[in-house]
């Protein structure tokens, strides 16, 4: 393909430390499968044989990330969604068998071309909103093989669709029935033997464990953590989605790339989320779901200048939510999060949520050229708009997933 420029273009380019990184009147040069020059319009240069886009005012941003997800599943969970309507809370639901045990039933017995065929609507609604990366947890299996090939899917996910993921081992997600009462062996079979043989085969990004009184406690976390540094995998934590049990700052202080949900996290906890870099990943689907009440410490993240993602969490139980604008809305009307703040939110800050910062997340020279081309002028059109989807052209690493139809003014 030969380099491409894009002109006449409003670009956030989501460099510097806040903000939007805005340029009016911007002009973008492509070349391979990365960004070569950004920058104002009267700054560009002819570039030989360069095909330019003329973007008509549209406004540019990076390939928006989702990074936390449980994509890959089998079946669903509507009738858990009627009983929580009826009075049922999800620990209740949890602790009588349903909840992740109940898709963990339906995983186990879907094959990998089922579990490909149900997780691809799901992903057609994330790529069409501008989704160019996203990470996919296993955590449904809960057995070597199934754990297995949960993340097996979601590496032919990475093949087949023109997307980059990101897979996250997750089998410390909840205790499977056949281990009932037997929390520490499991844990040890995850660390000896699941952990292990997923890696070996290539399929393990990260390991996350989900810390809470429905599923795991800190030492058992901690166990598994060690089992991942001894293999030099960087890890991640679902903690203070229901209470406080203390999982973020545990977490953190292992260099956690990320701790996710925090509602119930305390505002004096916070400073340890910076001093260790762990981004705080925020899912508001998960908030709106289970109609909790409890905020995040917004503020206290704030003030400490810690850096801020939020995802959708896709998942049958607690957000099955496949739309990343709708979680940018959410973030804004229901935890009080700036339109910046959300966009930052699901690029550079996502990014650094995977570790991938210095790859994606922001438009700049060297970095893949991932990119969105919407149908708006203004940045917080992206998070004020519900339901509506502005999103007019992809580019993934360089090549066209969806190709502007140029020369139109919107
Ligand atoms: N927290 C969540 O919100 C999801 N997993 C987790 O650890 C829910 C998963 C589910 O209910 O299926
Ligand atoms: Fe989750």
């Amino acid at each position: 393909m030969p380099p491409t420029v894009f002109t006449n273009a409003r670009i956030t380019t989501l460099t510097g430390e806040s903000g939007y990184g805005l340029i009016d009147d911007a002009a973008m040069l492509i070349d391979g499968d990365s960004v070569e020059w950004v920058g104002p319009m009267a700054e560009l240069k002819a570039v030989k044989g360069a095909e330019i886009i003329d973007c008509g005012g549209r406004l540019i941003t990076p390939g928006l990330i989702d990074c936390h997800t449980h994509l890959v599943y089998g079946g669903d969970r509507a009738d858990e969604f009627e009983l929580r309507l009826e009075g049922a809370s999800y620990e209740e639901i949890a602790n009588s068998g349903g909840g992740i045990l109940s898709t963990v039933k339906a995983t186990r017995e879907a094959s990998e071309s089922e579990l490909l065929a149900q997780a691809r609507p799901r992903l057609e609604q994330l790529l069409s909103e501008g989704v160019t990366t996203v990470e996919i947890k296993s955590g449904y299996g809960l057995d070597a093989e199934s754990e297995m090939k949960m993340l097996r899917v979601a590496k032919i996910i990475g093949e087949d669709f023109e997307l980059r993921v990101q897979k996250t081992f997750l089998a410390a997600h909840a205790l499977p029935a056949e281990y009932s009462g037997r929390a520490d062996d499991y844990i040890q079979q995850v660390c000896e033997h699941m952990l292990p043989r997923a890696h070996a085969e290539g399929l393990v990004d990260a390991v996350d464990v989900f810390i809470e009184s429905i599923a795991f406690s800190l030492s058992q976390a901690e166990r598994v953590f060690d089992a991942a540094s001894t293999l030099g995998l960087p890890i991640k934590a679902h903690v203070e989605q229901l209470s406080d049990l203390g999982g973020a700052v545990m977490a953190a202080g292992r260099g956690a790339l990320s701790v996710d949900h925090i509602e119930y996290l305390r505002a004096e906890d916070v400073p340890s989320l910076l001093e260790n870099s762990s981004v705080a990943v925020l899912l508001p689907g998960a908030f709106y779901v289970l109609r909790e009440t409890q905020l995040p410490p917004l503020e206290a993240l704030r003030r400490h200048r810690v850096p801020i993602a939020i995802a959708s969490d896709a998942n049958p139980g607690s957000s099955p939510v496949s739309s990343l604008l709708l979680i940018m809305n959410m973030a804004c009307t229901l935890f009080g999060m700036t339109p910046t703040e959300a966009l930052r939110g699901v690029t550079i800050n996502a990014a650094k949520a995977l570790g991938l910062e210095n790859e994606i997340g922001s438009l700049q020279a060297g970095k893949q050229a991932d990119l969105v081309i919407w149908d708006v002028d203004r940045p917080a059109n992206l998070s004020y708009q519900i339901g509506l989807n502005s999103c007019a052209s992809v580019m993934q690493a360089g090549k066209w997933r969806k190709r502007l139809d140029s020369g139109v003014t919107p």
